[in-house]
């Protein structure tokens, strides 16, 4: 690993294009948002297009949020659940990730999607691709809030040799350049509490969809 040293004091370059911030967000700052966008669209577990669960629970926030069910992947303006529009983005998500994504070398990162994911102990999330967007030269930023997990990074392809990255409360990644394209997922978590989510993890990512 190198440290980056430059803008942010405690930043980290992973790997080419893979930068974590530590502790850059703040869960106190963010979990009431979170609880009104839950209001809102409440999380669900979506379907794969073979009719499978998906285990991890899921909402999104912005003018569109990103859907799984029998036609596949894709990202929506509607929230099949609700029948109407993903609540709005609010202005401290869209700075949380425009600032993170400029200190990393992304700047101007506007994004229109956030994914919010919720997983309980027992639960992971298997290596795949974020390929569903529109433009790949726009990075993805993820904030990881709650009990922590052990995030992996593969390269371009499925197989190989993977980088094990722990995340933990406020811990910001953003992945571009290079690392845009990359396959990853989340380890089985183990059983933790958190003072302010308890059992749970939540993972927002930030991105340019359309
Ligand atoms: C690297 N989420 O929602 S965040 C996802 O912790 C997803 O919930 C995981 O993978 C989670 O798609 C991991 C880190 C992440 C997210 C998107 C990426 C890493 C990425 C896109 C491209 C490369
Ligand atoms: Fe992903």
């Amino acid at each position: 690993m190198t440290q980056t040293g430059s803008l942010f004091s405690d930043s980290f370059e992973v790997l080419p294009g893979m930068t974590l911030l530590p502790g850059y967000a703040s869960s106190s700052q963010l979990r009431p948002l979170i609880t009104r966008l839950c209001e809102a669209s409440p999380v669900r577990q979506m379907l794969t297009q073979r009719g499978q669960k998906i285990q991890v629970h899921m909402t999104n926030c912005g003018s569109a949020g990103w859907v799984s069910d029998s036609k596949g992947y894709r990202y929506t303006p509607i929230d099949p659940l609700t029948g109407t529009a993903w609540p709005t983005m609010p202005q401290p998500f869209i700075e949380l990730a425009n600032r993170a994504a400029d200190l990393c070398g992304f700047p101007n990162f506007e994004p229109d999607a956030c994914l919010i994911n919720r997983y309980e102990p027992g639960l992971q999330m298997g290596a795949h691709q974020d390929r569903n967007e529109q433009d790949f030269t726009q990075p993805i930023v993820s904030v990881s809030l709650g009990i922590p997990a052990r995030f992996f990074v593969l390269g371009l392809e499925r197989k190989g040799t993977s980088t094990p990255v722990d995340l933990s409360d406020g811990d910001v990644v953003v992945f571009g350049g290079p690392a845009r394209l990359v396959y990853h997922g989340v380890r089985k978590l183990k059983p933790a509490h958190d003072p302010i989510w308890g059992p749970y993890r939540w993972n927002l990512t930030f991105r340019k969809a359309m």
